[in-house]
């Protein structure tokens, strides 16, 4: 069975999503999600003009051959354009594979370690008043595992609060928006917020924070101290990833459970935190990852180190990516949690899929492949237009992580 025709479409249905459909000779259909929020061009380009045209003639069962032809090919290895382009393929390739063998993709990945995938949706507000109320929304529809996010006393405009269900934010336009940050006022309010939570809703509710990258290893610390007392699931993504020995320091200080990796598309990036037991999830996600083959991979390391999954799952990476997400999580055996915002109705009207969400899980279905197909022309009749995250500077003008 082999690859005849290779397509990425870059559309809008909700938001900007970008996806590839694989066709084999017998007429076969395998989808991936390309889609890396602010950068869907390059990506696109990436697809078009370096890989499908390598993968026309391709046998799709080879998925591991085919993986290390274009990490190892491209001789520039690693980084979020490169690592997405290469994921959307490996996971159309493993969709394909399932619909030839008529068998959910899970099965080839190893079976059914669990029967449905404990999930966390997100609760923001613009302050604390708003954000109980949210809170009590996201339990009231079923949710077990609740991501707080907050607006800051004395901030404006911050990370994790906006408008609308399917909140990622992004400002459309060709230049991205700007906020302002101050870390102290923010390090106050946080463990003021998680005592609120915790007061009006008990200890059972699962609740986690995410820090977007802003702190330093100390303020990191003390932050994760602060919140001790409220049993946080886990608090994500305090300081800035890329320097691995940063979460010695906020290990040794603190029994709060941390979660980092959304933005990491390697083993390489998480080698050190994994093996010296930094961190309790990996955040890394299977499009921006490499794709299944990968991801199988990184989870078998984890598991002897007590390193959970938590695949990064916001609505600005599409149903497609999710499902892949749900079938990795379905087969591993150190599964922790998967993160789900829903999506706009736009964009369910172009992606059909077969999970579904219920009493705070969601299902993965038995459909063959990935159980999920995209309407070209729903998707296509909306066309992608220039949209970024934004960016973030301290008072002073310093440009800041965001
Ligand atoms: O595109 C970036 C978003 O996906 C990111 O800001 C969301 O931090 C995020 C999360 O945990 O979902
Ligand atoms: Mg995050």
């Amino acid at each position: 069975m082999k690859i005849i025709d290779c397509q990425v479409f870059v559309s809008c249905p909700g938001r900007n999503f970008v996806t590839l459909k694989l066709t084999t000779d017998n007429g076969l259909v395998g989808w991936g999600d390309a889609t890396l929020n602010g950068r869907e061009l390059a990506v696109a380009s990436y697809l078009r003009d370096h890989l499908c045209p390598l993968l026309i003639g391709r046998e799709v069962m080879n998925t591991e051959d085919t993986w290390q032809y274009f990490y190892k090919g491209a001789y520039w290895r690693r980084g979020p354009v490169t690592m997405t382009a290469i994921g959307a393929i490996d996971v159309a390739l493993w969709d394909l594979k399932g619909k030839a063998l008529d068998t959910p993709v899970y099965n080839l990945l190893g079976g059914r370690s669990r029967d449905r995938l404990l999930v966390y949706t997100h609760a923001q507000g613009q302050d604390l008043d708003d954000t109980l109320t949210a809170v009590a929304t996201a339990q009231a529809a079923g949710y077990r595992a609740i991501r707080v996010q907050s607006g800051v006393p004395g901030l404006g405009k911050i990370y994790g609060i906006g408008s609308g269900d399917a909140y990622e934010p992004v400002s459309k336009g060709v230049r991205p928006e700007e906020e302002t940050w101050r870390t102290e006022p923010y390090l106050r309010f946080v463990p003021e917020l998680f005592a609120a939570v915790r007061k009006e809703f008990g200890p059972d509710l699962l609740l986690l924070h995410d820090s977007h990258h802003r702190l330093t290893p100390i303020e990191a610390a003390r932050l994760a101290q602060d919140l001790e007392p409220y049993h946080l699931f886990w608090l994500e993504d305090t300081v800035p990833a890329e320097h691995q020995a940063s979460f010695r320091l906020i290990r040794e200080k603190t029994v709060t459970p941390l979660a980092v990796g959304e933005v990491f598309n390697t083993l390489h990036d998480c080698q050190q935190l994994v093996s010296e037991q930094l961190i309790d999830y990996l955040r890394m996600t299977v499009s921006h990852g490499g794709g299944l083959t990968p991801m199988m991979k990184i989870a078998h390391f984890a598991e002897p180190y007590h390193v959970k999954t938590g695949c990064h799952g916001p609505s600005d990476i599409s149903p497609i990516a999710l499902a892949a997400c749900l079938h990795f999580g379905t087969a591993v055996n150190n599964f922790g949690i998967q993160e789900y915002m829903g999506y706009a109705d736009a964009t369910e009207a172009a992606f059909s899929h077969d999970y579904s969400f219920g009493d705070g899980y969601l299902h993965v279905g038995d459909a063959p492949g990935l159980g999920i197909e995209f309407d070209e022309a729903t998707a296509n009749a909306q066309p992608y237009a220039p949209a970024y995250l934004p960016v973030n500077r301290l008072e002073d003008g310093t440009m800041f992580d965001w």
